[in-house]
């Protein structure tokens, strides 16, 4: 870290002399201006997005990172990744790095960058079997970015997807397989876009990329202002604005008339049915699934009873907030609350909650538990999705509207729900369509218009079976709930908000069973400008992300904490006490030894079971010392492995 120099600022924001968010933004500026992009809080990376090419990354510098430990260098995702390697190698445990941020804040850029660091770092001896793996994970991040990113107002390639990606690695630490989970995609883009924005980056691929005879063979012209599903990031489009009122109006006539409500509702579910095109969202999670067989791992190990240690990475869509928000936008600002919670539970509750079980002084610290937000959602019977669902179950016509006056009935009193019929006077929501919830992150308005649909998410079994005979084999295997029979096939279907609860919470345990590392991705202004960091953007971004609290937490904390004899097993060569074993009494005085011996006991704190350690440098002390020691031992076992000794 020392290479910085001195103007940089504080790489490691534990190190400010105070903790406010003057100091914090203070330090978080000069560093951006100097082109410090990265800093640490302990092993927390904070990342803010250049917009610029910086000379950063690639071979040099990944040469610099590699095998280092985390503070010996200044910050950078390298460090996160290597971190993560070698957790995962050293102690043969699982590590994930999720990387968090709003909307164009830069995770996508830096799960690639991560991945370009493990690939560079892994298979010295160029196993052609692990050369393929680490091909495919590489490559398949462009082809998902092309099916399921989009340009929106927020981001010009903005990931209209979550992903999770697992490596798998053997025993030699080198990459053996991985899996994608994909979470929701956000498939109503194929139909609509907002002004401004576009349609999934694929379909302009196409129309641009193919040759000329291909575009005649598959009977389309070049130019995308001729499809409507392409010419309307170009543009306002007029109509836009009336579709509302003509579909109530529709409506409307279509009672007077004496359409019956069945009949209504079954013309809307065979217009939503085509409208859905769930064709593309197939498309998209056959591609996903392709991948996913190539890389499935060929080899297991059998030391693990043929189980691969696995680094999973997650890059997410970021909290979003637009003029209008849907069912879409929903789920995605759900899936952020429920990794803030992940982390407030991993980095700050857990780490005051240890400091008490051990024993080791501790000032509690004051947080945001966003808990209740979470509840609000998710909640049995009562959460939002508990309410729509039980809105789509209900026979006969329920509305979009009646829907909302639900959660109204079940919510009135939630500090963090209002809408317009429960707060009359804010007219920024429009009566019978909008709810509001106070995101960690931000207040966020919803309209209810299309949640009922888009939840129930029907696709008739008529055409899945129509898709499955297909003559084209890569459109059957499309449609493999085609061939279902009619038994299964009329039991209710999860929804699609039930499917998404289910998947983060599955997400989240599986988060949770891992060594967690963290990106904190800051977005530094509105308009994708290089080089301009706007403070109350920023700083808005810092409140809610809890930095301040982690900050605070990790000041009144230590750096590092590890269990006696994992401690011992690492540095006993260290110590002539300790070394090859000790005779102390207890693994908690014989690492009071070793620590004495070195000059560092000033620095620590004893636990139960644990040593907890102040500072990074007393790590980098240790980690030298055995550095040192490790090629005259391994000399001195030969000699005496040979006799000579
Ligand atoms: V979203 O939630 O998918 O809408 P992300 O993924 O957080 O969002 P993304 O990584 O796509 O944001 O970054 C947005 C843009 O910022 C990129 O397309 C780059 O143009 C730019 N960016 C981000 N990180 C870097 C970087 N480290 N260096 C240079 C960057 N440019
Ligand atoms: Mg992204």
């Amino acid at each position: 870290m020392d290479e910085e120099g001195p103007d940089c600022g504080k790489a490691d924001f534990v190190l400010l002399d105070q903790v406010t968010m003057e100091d914090f933004m203070e330090n978080l500026k000069l560093r951006f201006e100097k082109g410090r992009i990265y800093t640490y809080i302990g092993e927390v990376l904070v990342s803010v997005n250049p917009y610029q090419e910086l000379p950063l990354y690639g071979h040099e510098a990944i040469t610099k990172y590699q095998g280092r430990e985390l503070y010996e260098r200044p910050p950078h995702l390298y460090a996160v990744a290597n971190a993560a390697y070698r957790a995962m190698k050293r102690r043969s445990r699982d590590t994930c790095i999720v990387i968090s941020g709003e909307s164009g804040a830069g995770k996508t850029e830096a799960s690639k960058h991560i991945m370009q660091y493990i690939a560079a770092v892994t298979n010295p001896s160029q196993r052609a079997e692990v050369e393929r793996v680490k091909d495919v994970l590489l490559k398949s991040t462009c082809v998902l970015e092309a099916f399921g990113n989009a340009r929106t107002n927020r981001n010009n390639n903005s990931s209209r997807f979550g992903k999770y990606m697992d490596i798998n690695f053997d025993f030699k630490g080198d990459p053996v397989g991985g899996h994608i989970h994909s979470y929701l995609l956000e498939k109503s883009r194929v139909l609509k876009q907002h002004v401004g924005e576009r349609n999934f980056h694929a379909f302009y691929q196409v129309l641009r990329g193919c040759e000329d005879s291909q575009l005649e063979d598959l009977h389309l012209q070049r130019n995308p202002a001729l499809y409507s599903f392409t010419r309307q990031g170009a543009g306002l489009n007029p109509l836009d604005s009336d579709e509302r009122s003509h579909y109530q109006a529709v409506m409307e006539a279509m009672r007077v008339i004496g359409f019956s409500s069945e009949e209504v509702d079954s013309v809307r579910r065979i217009l939503a049915a085509i409208l859905h095109l769930a064709v593309y969202q197939r498309l998209f999670e056959w591609v996903v699934n392709r991948i996913n067989c190539v890389m499935e791992p060929r080899d297991r190990d059998p030391r693990r009873d043929g189980k691969d240690t696995v680094i999973g990475v997650l890059d997410i869509y970021g909290f979003e907030v637009f003029p209008v928000n849907s069912f879409e936008q929903f789920c995605i600002n759900y899936c952020n609350e429920k990794l803030q919670q992940l982390f407030i539970q991993l980095i700050l509750k857990q780490e005051q909650e240890e400091y008490e079980r051990e024993g080791i002084a501790w000032q509690t610290v004051d947080y945001f538990n966003n808990a209740t937000i979470v509840d609000l959602v998710e909640r049995p019977h009562r959460g939002v999705l508990a309410v729509l669902d039980e809105a789509c179950s209900a026979a006969g016509t329920i509305t979009d509207r009646i829907f909302l006056q639900s959660l109204d009935t079940h919510h009135r009193h939630h500090p963090h729900y209002t809408s317009r019929q429960l707060c009359p006077t804010d007219k920024t929501m429009e009566f019978g369509r909008d709810f509001r919830i106070k995101h960690y992150a931000g207040d966020v308005t919803y309209s209810v218009e299309g949640f009922i649909d888009k939840n129930r998410d029907h696709l008739f079994q008529d055409f899945k079976r129509l898709l499955y005979n297909s003559s084209d084999p890569t459109l059957r295997a499309m449609w493999p709930d085609g061939q279902q029979d009619i038994t299964e096939v009329t039991k209710r279907p999860l929804t699609a908000g039930t499917l998404f609860k289910n998947s983060m919470v599955a997400l989240v345990e599986n988060l949770a069973s891992k060594e967690p590392f963290y990106v904190r991705c800051i977005k530094p202004n509105e308009d994708k400008v290089a080089g301009r960091l706007d403070e109350g953007h920023c700083r808005h971004q810092v409140a809610y992300l809890g930095l301040l609290e982690n900050v605070r937490v990790r000041r009144a904390g230590f750096a590092s904490r590890q269990p006696y004899p994992r401690f011992l097993l690492r540095y006993k060569m260290t110590c002539e006490y300790t070394w090859p074993n000790h005779l102390l009494g207890s693994d908690r005085a014989a690492t009071s030894a070793l620590l004495e011996q070195h000059g560092l006991q000033g620095d620590v704190a004893f636990g139960h079971t644990k040593l907890f350690i102040r500072s990074p440098q007393t790590l980098v002390t240790l980690e030298q010392s055995r550095a040192r020691l490790i090629p005259i031992i391994v000399l001195l076992l030969q000699k005496a492995w040979r006799g000579t000794l």
